[in-house]
């Protein structure tokens, strides 16, 4: 096997600081990111099995589908590098029909990402990987292990969702400049679509994703020193038609304080606090943000009902 972990543990960053000054701002808010400890991840991808969260099922019949037109545009050889790789089961689609000379997943659970790359690692055993443990949206550096010619990034799932679409274009320039003179970027993009279909997905009828957005008060609760009652809150998203963006929240029952390593935090009845926004682009404003970010579109793969979208993207 020829594996590698690099460490550059994110973990120790800032948990008790973010959520003090998350916390500290009106609306309350607390960053996306920390719902991936090992149990959020693990309820990440269960949310993934849930039949009215579409994404994971269309991303994965397009890339099916145009299959060998997607390995005929990346070529031969490449170094796929992905960033917030979690299970790394999307990339199998692609190992297991080219041979890339490295794969790179980074992830911000380092237990998870050494299971998951581990796992991937025995059963691609001829493939070089490299796996990262970073925080993908602070600034950081790739190992020098990873050659700067051939790099495609990988980036399904929508997870640039995430970012507000300021942001979003930093990340993509950050990922062109970090991608080299012939580096490419294969990215999933969730699209705007009817409104009840997003609502759906983001309030699953099983509560998965309930038990997902709470899990980040419970992972508070167990990492800091702190008085949180996690049954005081429920789970609610919606999506937002102006923003162009599903919201989740965790809606306080009642009047309640929360304790946090000494700060108090009061909640009205109704309160929320703003745990995700997940942005959704048409085909035509994904390829003007990825544009204003210096890629160029190379091929857009859509499936019929047009739920989804899959960008090549070049420099
Ligand atoms: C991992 C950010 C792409 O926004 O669809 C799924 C996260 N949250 N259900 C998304 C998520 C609730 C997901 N991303």
């Amino acid at each position: 096997m020829k594996f590698y972990f690099h460490n550059y543990q994110p973990e120790f960053e800032d948990l008790h600081t973010a959520v003090i000054s998350g916390l500290q701002q009106t609306p309350k808010r607390l960053h996306p990111k920390f719902f991936y400890d090992k149990e959020g991840s693990h309820i990440f991808d269960q949310i993934c099995d849930q039949p009215e969260y579409y994404v994971p099922d269309v991303e994965r019949d397009i890339c099916e589908t145009y299959a060998d037109e997607i390995i005929a545009c990346l070529g031969k050889g490449c170094h796929i590098i992905e960033p917030g790789a979690g299970s790394s089961k999307k990339i199998r689609f692609l190992l297991d029909r080219m041979q890339p000379a490295m794969y790179v997943p980074m992830d911000i659970s380092a237990e998870y990402l050494r299971a998951s790359a581990q796992n991937l690692a025995q059963d691609y055993p001829h493939l070089p990987i490299h796996a990262v443990c970073v925080d993908h949206t602070k600034p950081y550096d790739l190992p020098s292990e990873i050659p700067c010619h051939k790099r495609v990034f990988f980036y399904p799932g929508s997870s640039l969702g995430n970012f507000d679409p300021g942001d979003a274009i930093h990340f993509l320039r950050d990922i062109r400049d970090k991608a080299g003179q012939d580096g490419s970027l294969l990215i999933g993009i969730d699209t705007k679509k009817p409104v009840e279909v997003l609502n759906r997905a983001y309030n699953d009828a099983a509560g998965v994703t309930a038990d997902f957005n709470l899990n980040l008060l419970k992972r508070i609760d167990n990492e800091l020193d702190s008085e949180i009652d996690v049954a005081g809150f429920y789970h609610h998203a919606f999506y937002n038609e102006p923003e162009g963006r599903i919201e989740m929240h965790l809606f306080s029952h009642k009047e309640q304080k929360l304790r946090v390593n000494g700060s108090t935090f009061t909640f009205k009845p109704g309160e929320s606090i703003h745990t995700e926004n997940s942005y959704k682009y048409t085909v035509d404003e994904f390829k003007a943000l990825a544009q204003q970010a210096g890629w160029k579109s190379a091929q857009v793969w859509q499936d019929t009902k047009k739920y989804f979208s899959v960008h090549l993207l070049r420099r």
